[in-house]
């Protein structure tokens, strides 16, 4: 496959709902898609950086200036037989995987596309429904947060995470655990804490939660070693995990149990596949993680989900919980209990609507 132009959009979107976490609050989105035009066939990737570097390094700014000045000049109207060979081509730029991840994505859904068969199966995808949970974030009071959990159990979603930081942790997880007994609990800190708020966070033990997502520095793997001895708990690691390196790195030394896999934080299928197939080799359940995507950067997370070892209900949600409208037709439903249906049409197998992609459009970039 050759790629002989891709777009690059910034789009604009209001969430539903505004989300805080415990390095920030966002009520508008602004998200990089990338569309690659290979052979008279578009492929479609979400970039899923941020507005602003809290959560990794990169944001919407820097994805942009790396993918136009550095990824594609390496990808310009060079031949690769598979998209794992473009993610190669990649490799001399150190980082980014954001950035690298959306075009990648956007590649593996040509590519599909190409052969005519859906993408999570040329990926090997072995689930033909995927288990849902929900990620909310940080609210003002324990009242909303209980009103809220109460409605996504309604709607079927099979586990709840709730965003905690230093003061809003223990009284919301002691709260929910008395209004809902046995529902599958887990908690996110985003790196709030320090190794030494273990006390702390060992007192969460008693909320019997299924795991405790990133506690630590965004980078610091050898602090959750000292932290996971200290916990009976599981941690999962999110941020810290970028690489296969860092993911056997992080499995080895024992810092964590369970890993939640971003497709845009490790760079793509390509990093990802190879990490899932070391995390199922050492019994290490992974579970896909969610970026508030509009409706491209989700239907990939479909498709990464249906792989063998993604064993946990992910963060992959319905398109209504982020917003208004989605981008993409149809939109991604769940059903009453909490799954989503993998679609089987080619590629991501759901459609981009150019018309809408174009009007929400704040920029616009054309690579050839
Ligand atoms: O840490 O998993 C995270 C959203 C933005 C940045 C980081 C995270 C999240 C979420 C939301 O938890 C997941 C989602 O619903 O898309
Ligand atoms: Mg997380």
């Amino acid at each position: 496959m050759k790629v002989q132009k891709v777009i690059l959009r910034e789009i604009r979107m209001p969430l539903v709902t505004p989300f805080e976490t415990s390095f920030g609050r966002v009520t508008d989105r602004r998200m990089l898609i990338v569309e690659a035009q290979s052979d008279g066939i578009s492929g479609w990737g979400e970039c899923v950086a941020g507005e602003g570097p809290y959560y990794s390094p990169e944001t919407v700014e820097t994805a942009w200036l790396i993918l136009r000045d550095f990824i594609w000049p390496l990808l310009k109207s060079r031949e690769f037989e598979t998209p794992s060979e473009a993610w190669g081509a990649m490799e001399t730029i150190r980082g980014h995987n954001m950035a690298k991840g959306a075009i990648e994505s956007a590649l593996w859904d040509a590519a599909a596309k190409h052969k005519n068969i859906s993408l999570w199966r040329m990926l090997g995808g072995a689930h033909r429904e995927i288990s849902c949970g929900v990620s909310i974030g940080i609210k003002e009071t324990v009242e909303e947060l209980i009103a809220t959990v109460e409605r996504e159990l309604a709607a079927g979603y099979q586990r709840i995470k709730i965003k905690i930081k230093p003061g809003k942790d223990i009284t919301p997880v002691e709260r929910l655990r008395l209004q809902f007994p046995r529902i599958r609990l887990m908690v996110d800190a985003n790196s709030a804490y320090r190794l030494e708020d273990w006390p702390h966070l060992k007192r969460l033990e008693a909320y019997y939660l299924m795991m405790i997502e990133q506690p630590l520095g965004w980078d610091d793997i050898f602090s959750h070693i000292e932290l996971q001895r200290r916990l009976d708990t599981p941690i999962c690691l999110d941020e810290c995990i970028h690489t296969e390196e860092h993911a056997r790195a992080a499995i080895e030394l024992g810092a964590c149990r369970i890993i939640n896999m971003k497709l845009g934080r490790v760079g793509g299928y390509t990093p990802a596949l190879r990490i899932h197939d070391l995390c199922r080799s050492r019994q290490i359940p992974v579970w896909c993680g969610g970026m508030l995507e509009s409706g491209i950067g989700r239907a990939h997370n479909i498709a990464l989900s249906t792989l063998e070892n993604f064993s946990l209900p992910g963060d992959v949600a319905a398109s209504r919980r982020y917003w208004v409208e989605d981008v993409i037709d149809p939109e991604v439903v769940v059903t009453p209990q909490g799954t989503i249906e993998v679609p089987d049409r080619p590629g991501i197998g759901y459609t981009p609507r150019i018309d809408r992609i174009e009007a929400l459009s704040a920029r616009k970039e054309i690579l050839t």
